[in-house]
């Protein structure tokens, strides 16, 4: 039996000598390993915090003290820890575990959170909170140094600085957000590490250890001096110039450093941050050696990793046109708030380095530069996952739209998302987006009306959004970009005739109407590709046909296409039977997406039904119509 075997509860780890606490590192670090291998998951994150999960909960405990976990995607041995090892090969899927800290899950969840740079301020709320009460626990922020690029995380530090709140501020610095770091502060812990006190800072730090490894009530202020010695006033701390102290780095995998460090650090008063230096991937070889694949990994065999290969995505569809698009205009620009992979630019970064730009975990930054880059001309595309959008929402409004500038947002990741669940899910957008003057919105069925729209996109100018889905298509032929068709901006498709009952769809909702309709010819289908602006002539003579208009949308039903429908109907005074299939007032959770658009009555199979029972009705509704009526006596 393994010390994990062991563990009934967290509080358990308090009690567990140094020794066992490195043989719990190992046997954590195996078995998350073994759970993504059969599950797929955050694996190189959650893998470079092992030593510090085993750290915090030997220290703190976390049913009382709160611990904040930025993105929360590197938990996987902090929820083995806390009661969850059963349940870990549910993680991500329908019904399972959430792949983020997710504070209804479990109460040693201190925040519900899976957006990046917002433990710092949560933390410093709960800091205020409890010294109000008077109450004596801890509060830990873990933030990576990924998520402290983002402005949330900076103008936290400031706050925290300012009021200086008794918390600890753990940075997990692994020099890598998904793909490598980027930002001046990141170079600045980088010089860190090559300065010549700072190895010799390490050196006397074990020195200093070893001689205080005693009990707790002896360290206090040898443990001030300790931290001392590894502060170079004369590095011009970005930390310390924001009021907070700091210690560090340290060797984020030393089990007795952490230890050390994080009970010294509770002790005093104020803000500290202790920055740790890890390794993203640590101890599984594939993972260290390639921690961008393996941030997020599909399931894979643990002793024989293939390569994680995917078919072609809408991610790659936009990134290559991208490419091919900036090839042909040098003003052409690709702006990503540190989603390099995830949103296809692998390639374009590389053939374009000088008109591409990672701005880290900052989409209101990416939105106002690219807003900048307008104003002086030059034609930005800032590629955004939908739910990431939201961070960027004032600067869409405030800097872009008012200006009515040539911004392109190629948004990704728009409608149910899968694995990463309530946090990411990308289906707002079509609401929020809708909204804002100046701004046309439109989705491509395939990759050849993708092309169109950007390519239009870019000719035309003004702010266009344009979104696609998670998940693989079919690749376009291989034309260059004057063979690219031209779309007539703002008008829809009917892909199919048939006037009882229309079905209207954007994206790949389209396919679905089509695959519920069948050959029947009473149901039409059509492709609302543009929800800004509509198709005002073609949706009043839909109406006036007296067909039922059925618009599925992959996104919430308040303020979606079904909503903009009803509107334009409204104000022309024209009446037709709309029925709206989407997402309801709820939040839906990690799940197969195929499967939860069924539950929610919006993929195929729903979609036909709604449909039989909506010809059934109409038949009824005909057939009172068509009765002789009766003679009046
Ligand atoms: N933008 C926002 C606002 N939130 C998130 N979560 C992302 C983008 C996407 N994202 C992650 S994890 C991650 C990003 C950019 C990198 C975080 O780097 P950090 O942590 O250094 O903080 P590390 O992985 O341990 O190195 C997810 O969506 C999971
Ligand atoms: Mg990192």
């Amino acid at each position: 039996m393994g010390v994990l075997d062991r563990i009934a509860k967290p509080q358990d780890i308090a009690r567990l000598r140094l020794a066992q606490l490195h043989t719990l590192s190992q046997e954590l670090r195996d078995e998350i390993i073994d759970v993504c291998a059969e599950t797929g998951g955050h694996l190189a994150s959650s893998l470079g915090v092992v030593e510090l999960t085993v750290a915090l909960h030997h220290v703190y405990d976390t049913a009382c003290d709160r611990v904040v976990w930025d993105v929360g995607h590197q938990t996987y041995g902090h929820k083995i820890l806390t009661g969850r090892r059963e349940r870990m090969r549910t993680i991500r899927r329908h019904g399972g575990l959430a792949g983020f800290t997710t504070s209804s899950e479990s109460e040693h969840d201190a925040l519900t959170v899976g957006h990046a740079s917002t433990s710092l301020a949560a933390a410093f709320g709960m800091a205020l909170a409890r010294d109000a009460r008077g109450d004596a626990y801890d509060v830990t922020a873990v933030i990576g140094d990924g998520a402290l690029t983002g402005g949330i995380a900076l103008a936290a530090l400031n706050q925290i600085g300012h009021v200086k709140p008794r918390m600890t501020i753990v940075l997990n610095d692994n020099e890598m957000s998904i793909s490598e770091n980027v930002g001046a502060i990141n170079t600045f812990m980088r010089q860190l590490q090559v300065q010549p006190w700072f190895q010799r800072a390490e050196r006397s730090g074990k020195e200093a250890l070893s001689d205080l490894w005693s009990p707790l009530a002896e360290f206090g202020s040898r443990a001030k001096t300790a931290a001392r010695r590894f502060f170079d006033p004369a590095s011009n701390n970005p930390f310390m110039a924001m009021g907070v102290r700091y210690v560090g780095p340290i060797d984020g995998h030393d089990l007795e450093q952490l230890v050390y460090y994080l009970r010294h650090i509770r002790e005093l008063d104020g803000p500290t941050m202790l920055h740790i230096i890890t390794r993203k991937g640590k101890g599984y070889e594939v993972a260290e050696a390639d921690p961008i694949t393996w941030h997020g990994a599909s399931t894979f065999d643990r002793l024989e990793p293939a390569a994680l290969g995917k078919a072609y995505q809408w991610s790659d569809a936009f990134g290559d046109s991208a490419c091919a698009l900036a090839a042909v205009d040098d003003r052409v620009w690709v702006i990503t708030p540190a989603m390099r992979e995830g949103s296809g630019l692998v390639a374009y970064s590389r053939a374009h380095p000088q008109r591409y730009l990672d701005v880290g975990i900052a989409e209101d930054v990416a939105v106002t530069s690219a807003a900048g880059l307008a104003l002086r001309g030059e034609k930005p595309i800032v590629a955004i996952y939908s739910s990431f959008l939201q961070r960027g929402y004032d600067q869409v409004i405030h800097d872009v739209s008012l200006e009515n500038l040539d911004v392109v947002f190629a948004i990704d990741r728009a409608g149910l998302v899968g694995g990463d669940g309530m946090t990411h899910q990308g289906v707002y957008d079509v609401a929020y987006l809708r909204a804002i003057p100046n701004l046309s919105l439109a989705m491509p069925r395939d990759v050849p009306q993708l092309r169109a729209m950007l390519k239009g996109a870019l000719r035309r100018g003004g702010p266009v959004a344009l979104r696609w889905p998670r998940g693989g298509v079919k690749p376009g032929p291989d034309l260059p970009v004057e063979a690219w068709d031209d779309i007539d901006w703002g008008t829809w498709e009917r892909l199919k005739a048939g006037d009882e009952v229309v079905l209207v769809g954007y994206g790949p909702t389209v396919g679905t109407a089509l695959a519920a309709a069948g050959d029947d010819p009473r149901v039409g289908v059509v492709d609302a590709r543009f929800l800004k602006p509509l198709d005002v002539t073609m949706l009043l003579a839909l109406a006036d046909s007296g067909a039922t208009l059925v618009t599925i949308e992959d996104h919430v039903l308040a303020g979606g296409l079904g909503s903009a429908l009803l509107e334009v109907l409204a104000d022309a005074g024209r009446s037709a039977r709309v029925v709206r299939l989407g997402i309801p007032d709820v939040h839906v959770e990690h799940g197969d997406p195929a499967r939860q658009r069924e539950e929610l009555g919006y993929g195929v199979e729903a979609v036909r039904a709604r449909v039989a029972s909506l010809l059934g009705e109409r038949s009824a509704a005909a057939r009172v119509v068509d009765m002789p009526q009766p003679t009046s006596v």
